[in-house]
C-alpha cells in the first residue's frame, strides 16, 4: 500500500498531468500551486476530482480550464472552510493509510495514554483520555485527501484544537504547533499557527461516531480538513508550541509543509 499507488493510476502519467493542469491554471493560481508543492493531491484538493484512471483525468483537466483566480482558491486561504458532506457520503471502507501495514499499526493503550504538551504554553501538565474526553466535542464530515492521489469522505469526532490550546493558555504568536506520534520509527509533522486555530482542526477521538479504532489513530488523531492526509497526525502522543521548525516525516522527504491552505 502507501506510496506504490503513485504509479497504480491506470492509463495516467502523473508528471504529463500535473504539467498539463498548470498550463491550463490562470497565473496567480499557478504561482500559488506551485510554491504549495504541485502534488496530485493539491490538484485533487483545488478540483474536487479523485483520479483514479484516465477518464477521471480528463475530468480533472477540464475543470482545470474552467478555473478563474479567487473562485477556487479556498485550499489556498487560511480563513476558509473545507466543504462539509452528508452521512451518505462516507466512504466505506474508508481506506487505511501509513507507511507500514495496517497490522503494524502502533498499539497504544488509553489506560496509560498521556497526553504529553510542551513548549510555550502556560500549563503543561500531561492529560488523560478520560480528562480529554469531558472537553466538549463537535462531529464534522470532509473530506480527507491524500498526497498519494486518493480521496475519502470520514466523520470525524473531537474538540476544537484552537479551544484546547487556549484552555492550556498556548502562546498563540508562535509558529507552530509540533505533533509527534506513536510510530516505532517515528511520525511527525509540524502544524502552522493559522491551521492550528482554524475553526475546523479537531483533536478528533471519534470516527464514524465509535472511539477512534486503531487503523485510525486511537487515541487520538489531528484532523485538519484543510490540508492533505499526511498533515493530519495519528497516534498523537505529544504536542509542543513552538518557534523552531522541527521537520516531519513526509515534509522531511520533499512534501510542502503547507500542503493545504
Ligand atoms: N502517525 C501517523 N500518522 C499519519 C500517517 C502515518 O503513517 N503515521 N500517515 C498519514 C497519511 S499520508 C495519511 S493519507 C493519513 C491516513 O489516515 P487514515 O489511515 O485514517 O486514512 O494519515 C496520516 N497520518
Ligand atoms: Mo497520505
Amino acid at each position: 500500500m502507501g506510496r506504490m499507488r503513485n504509479l497504480l493510476i491506470p492509463g495516467v502519467d502523473k508528471k504529463l498531468l500535473l504539467g498539463d493542469a498548470v498550463k491550463s491554471m490562470p497565473d496567480l493560481t499557478r504561482r500559488r500551486f506551485i510554491t504549495s508543492g504541485a502534488s496530485l493531491g493539491a490538484l485533487t484538493l483545488l478540483t474536487g476530482c479523485d483520479v483514479s484512471d484516465s477518464f477521471s483525468a480528463e475530468q480533472m483537466l477540464k475543470q482545470v480550464s474552467k478555473f478563474n483566480d479567487g473562485v477556487q482558491a479556498w485550499m489556498f486561504n487560511p480563513n476558509a472552510m473545507a466543504p462539509t458532506f452528508s452521512e451518505s457520503d462516507i466512504t466505506k471502507p474508508f481506506p487505511f493509510n501509513a507507511y507500514y501495514d495496517v497490522d503494524d499499526a502502533p498499539e497504544v493503550d488509553g489506560k496509560t495514554w498521556k497526553l504529553e504538551v510542551r513548549g510555550l504554553v502556560d500549563n503543561n501538565k500531561p492529560w488523560t483520555l478520560e480528562e480529554l474526553y469531558k472537553l466538549p466535542q463537535v462531529k464534522q464530515i470532509t473530506c480527507h485527501i491524500c498526497v498519494e492521489g486518493w480521496s475519502a469522505i470520514g466523520s470525524w469526532t473531537g474538540t476544537p484544537l484552537r479551544d484546547f490550546l487556549k484552555i492550556i493558555g498556548a502562546d498563540t504568536r508562535a509558529k507552530y504547533v509540533w505533533f509527534q506520534c506513536a510510530d516505532k520509527d517515528g511520525y511527525n509533522s509540524p502544524l502552522d499557527m493559522a491551521s492550528a486555530l482554524h475553526p475546523q482542526t479537531q483533536m478528533t477521538f471519534k470516527f464514524g461516531d465509535e472511539i477512534l479504532p486503531r487503523a485510525y489513530g486511537f487515541p487520538m488523531k489531528i484532523r485538519v480538513p484543510t490540508k492533505l492526509g499526511f498533515k493530519n497526525p495519528k497516534y498523537v502522543m505529544s504536542m509542543e508550541v513552538t518557534n523552531d521548525y522541527k521537520g516531519g516525516y513526509w515534509e522531511d522527504q520533499g512534501y510542502n509543509s503547507f500542503s493545504g491552505s
